[in-house]
Parts: structure tokens; C-alpha cells; sequence
């Protein structure tokens, strides 16, 4: 019998939710991560019959035949430590791209995330970008949602306001963010959406709800949501106050330069 904690990808999300648990962007039951197992790490549980199919409800051929481990509905990110054979599952991509598989986990009949649709078609569509992709993550940090209130919700005046809000922000997401009007969550609508954007951004924001990171590896993904929520709360500490210094225009491109990072230029003529 492998224990689902043996895998090395297992510990890790653990770490991950805990500290997005701790830094407040999982309250309750939010939020919900996804990561596609390497070959190596899929090789152990090769050999594990299905226990449990769940449809997907859309064709995911750019991922059949492959592992992933996503964490369960209605599972709480402050215990995941405590109970992960509950609160994570591994499913396999059936063949015909129908179908997870469950082939470990989600124990007392745990199942995946209402968000599995955002989360299918964003590897899909992040794959086809990023050979290296592995990682989904969603959560709920207060300062972009707050942000999504109080500023325009366009792709290239949100992102022109992040860089401004923290030195590091053109260095780390160069290619800025993208935000989503409301819609309602756990469809396949939003879902669509999403991955759509996920062409051209790692970072998706949902408005008055959340975001949603990407990234080859967990840490990658966490610390990029991590650095645009910092430049957000900047942004909410200083928005109402008069700006009497700022990082110009002129300033960002020097970055860009310095780093040599290719960042979307025509996101500053906004
Ligand atoms: O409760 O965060 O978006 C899980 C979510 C749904
Ligand atoms: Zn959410």
C-alpha cells in the first residue's frame, strides 16, 4: 500500500497550504491546488487501480495519462496535515481525457475541487505555452480583492499599477496579470475564461473572489501570488493618501533593462 505522504510532491503542497493558511488567503474551506505529477514521481503509483472515476465534463487530451494530485471539496487548508489521505486526492487522466481516475486518497468519499474545470483547462492551456508547467493554485489573499473594488479592472491599467506598487513587480511578473469580471464560480464559464487568459498570463484574478497563480513548480506559483498580493497591499495602504513619490514609467523600463526581463511595454502606455 504507498502512502499518499511518501510522494514527494504530497509534503510539499502541505507546506504550501499551510502557509497560504497562514498568511489569510484560505479561510474556511477556500481555495484549492493542483499539481500534474512528473514522470518519476508518477511511476510509483503506475501500478493502482481506479477506485473512483469522476467525470470531467470536457475533453482534457493534452493531459491524458497523466497524475495529478488536487486537493478535495470542502477541505480545509488549515487541516490538511492532519488528515491528507482525506483531503487529497491523486487522479489519473483517463485515455480518452474524459475522466479523473482516483487512484489514491479522497478517503471517506472526498472528491476534487469544485473548481476542477479551472484547474483542467488552466494546465492545458499553460502547457501549451510552458513545457515545465506543473502547478495551479487558487486562493482568496484580501489586499487583490480589495484592489478589485477600488480599480479600473483592466489587464493592462492593473498590472501598470502593480509594478508601481513594489520595486520587484516587473521583475517577477513581467507579463503582468489579467483580471476577470465576476462571474460565478465553480462553472465551466469561469473556468474557460481563465484558462483562455492563461495563454498569455500566469496570474488570473477573479474579481471580488480571488486569484489564481501558476508556475513549474509550488514554490514558483506561491511566490508569484505572493509578490503581486504584497504590491496590492501598497496599493490599498497608499491609494487614498497623495503620492508625492512613485516609481516612473521611466523607472520600470531601467528595471526591465537591469534584469533583462521582457515585460508587456504596451501595458504602460495606459
Ligand atoms: O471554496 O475557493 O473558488 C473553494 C473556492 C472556490
Ligand atoms: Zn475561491
Amino acid at each position: 500500500m504507498v502512502d499518499i505522504l511518501s510522494l514527494p510532491t504530497v509534503p510539499e503542497l502541505i507546506r504550501t497550504a499551510e502557509d497560504m493558511y497562514r498568511l489569510g488567503w484560505n479561510e474556511r474551506n477556500s481555495g484549492n491546488i493542483s499539481c500534474l505529477l512528473s514522470q518519476e514521481e508518477s511511476q510509483h503509483i503506475a501500478d493502482r487501480s481506479v477506485i473512483r472515476t469522476f467525470p470531467l465534463g470536457l475533453a482534457a487530451d493534452g493531459i491524458a495519462g497523466r497524475y495529478m494530485l488536487i486537493t478535495s471539496t470542502g477541505s480545509y487548508f488549515k487541516n490538511m496535515r492532519r488528515c491528507p489521505e482525506d483531503c487529497l486526492g491523486i487522479v489519473r487522466i483517463s485515455d480518452d481525457g474524459q475522466n479523473a481516475e482516483l487512484v489514491l486518497g479522497f478517503e471517506n468519499g472526498g472528491r476534487p475541487t469544485s473548481e476542477l474545470p479551472a484547474h483542467v483547462m488552466s494546465h492545458l492551456s499553460r502547457l501549451e505555452v510552458d513545457k515545465g508547467h506543473s502547478v495551479v493554485l487558487h486562493c482568496h489573499p484580501a489586499n487583490i480583492m480589495a484592489m478589485t473594488y477600488v480599480h479600473e479592472l483592466d489587464d493592462a491599467k492593473f498590472s501598470h499599477t502593480l509594478w508601481r506598487m513594489c520595486t520587484e513587480g516587473i521583475i517577477v511578473f513581467p507579463d503582468g496579470v489579467s483580471v476577470l469580471p465576476w462571474m460565478p464560480c465553480g462553472t465551466k464559464g469561469i473556468g474557460r475564461a481563465t484558462a483562455e487568459k492563461m495563454r498569455e498570463f500566469r496570474i488570473v484574478i477573479w474579481a471580488h473572489h480571488g486569484i489564481y497563480g501558476v508556475g513549474s513548480t509550488l514554490d514558483e506559483a506561491f511566490g508569484l501570488v505572493e509578490t503581486v498580493e504584497k504590491a496590492a497591499q501598497i496599493f490599498m495602504l497608499t491609494s487614498h493618501l497623495p503620492h508625492i513619490n512613485t516609481i516612473s514609467d521611466a523607472n520600470l523600463a531601467e528595471l526591465a533593462e537591469v534584469f533583462d526581463v521582457a515585460y508587456r511595454k504596451d501595458f504602460i502606455k495606459s
